[in-house]
């Protein structure tokens, strides 16, 4: 099981490899509800976790690629694979957030939805895992509580790398603690063709912003905001998602109002 690849989720389920030999995932069929999929995602996603960050072996650079996911596209999926590539990330952990803090305001869709996405979106690349540290965790999700909360499970020698777009760093100065943040990890800033470098040093200053990490990216002009706008509107999604997310969102009735 564990050498399959992802199939697309359909009326016949989907099998999904697990990492490093641990058992694979084989969807409940038909998918009637969120509640049937959700205890094997989560068992899913914890072996796959304990795969790749509990498995004893000491990792030198994990990736942490923060985000609302509402929902994961091939933007963020790009950005992860460039990030792991660039930086020799031995794992990227997709965290997909409870309570974004700064859309207190806006209509989010539940986490479990999101971090369903997430799994369903990585399940086939064998360096991704997707973390619940955020999800589990009551209140705003914070980037620097989770940082300190992998730092806590990680070897001090691991390097963590958080992964977020250039335009997301440009407002850190607003996050909680940032100073905090610069300091105990790399803030990977992924920025597409025609982002101006300059304004990082703008927005966060000299000595700041020589802390953060740039990484060019191929533009690709793909927003959640997009998908959903597409989907209320009965258009499609197909590529620039996962096929198995496009299935999920079509199956769950997801952003349909
Ligand atoms: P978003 O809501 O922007 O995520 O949140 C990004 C991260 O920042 C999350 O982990 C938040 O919890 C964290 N945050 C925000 C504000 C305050 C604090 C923390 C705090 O601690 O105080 P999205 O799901 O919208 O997107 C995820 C990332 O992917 C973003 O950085 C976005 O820029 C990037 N992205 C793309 N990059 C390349 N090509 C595309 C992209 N679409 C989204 N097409």
């Amino acid at each position: 099981m564990a050498s399959k690849a992802l199939e697309a989720v359909s009326s016949e389920g989907a099998v999904f490899p697990g990492l490093d030999g641990t058992p694979g995932l084989i969807l409940p069929c038909p998918l009637a509800s969120i509640d049937a999929l959700l205890g094997p995602m989560i068992q899913f996603c914890r072996l796959n976790m304990d795969v790749a960050l509990n498995s004893g072996q000491v990792w030198r650079r994990i990736g942490l690629m923060g985000g609302t996911f509402d929902p994961i596209h091939q933007g963020h999926l790009v950005v992860a694979e460039e990030a792991r590539e660039r930086f020799r990330l031995e794992r990227v952990v997709f965290v997909p957030n409870r309570q974004p803090p700064h859309k207190a305001d806006c209509r989010i869709t539940s986490p479990e939805h999101r971090f369903i996405m997430c799994v369903l979106a990585t399940a086939d690349n064998p360096c991704f895992a997707v973390s619940r540290e955020e999800i589990d965790r009551e209140g705003p999700s914070y980037t620097i509580d989770t940082v300190r909360a992998f730092r806590a499970q990680l070897e001090p020698k691991t390097e963590l790398y958080f992964i977020t777009g250039a335009d997301a760093v440009l407002e850190i100065l607003t996050w909680r603690d940032p100073d905090a943040l610069l300091e105990e990890c790399h803030v990977v800033a992924a920025y597409r063709p025609g982002f101006d470098l300059g304004m990082l040093e703008q927005a966060l200053g000299e000595e700041k912003a020589r802390k953060v990490q740039s990484l060019p990216i191929p533009a690709l002009d793909i927003s959640s905001t997009d998908l959903r706008t597409r989907v209320r509107s009965g258009r499609s999604v197909r590529y620039l998602t996962s096929p198995a997310v496009e299935s999920y969102i079509r199956k769950m009735g997801i952003y349909r109002d």
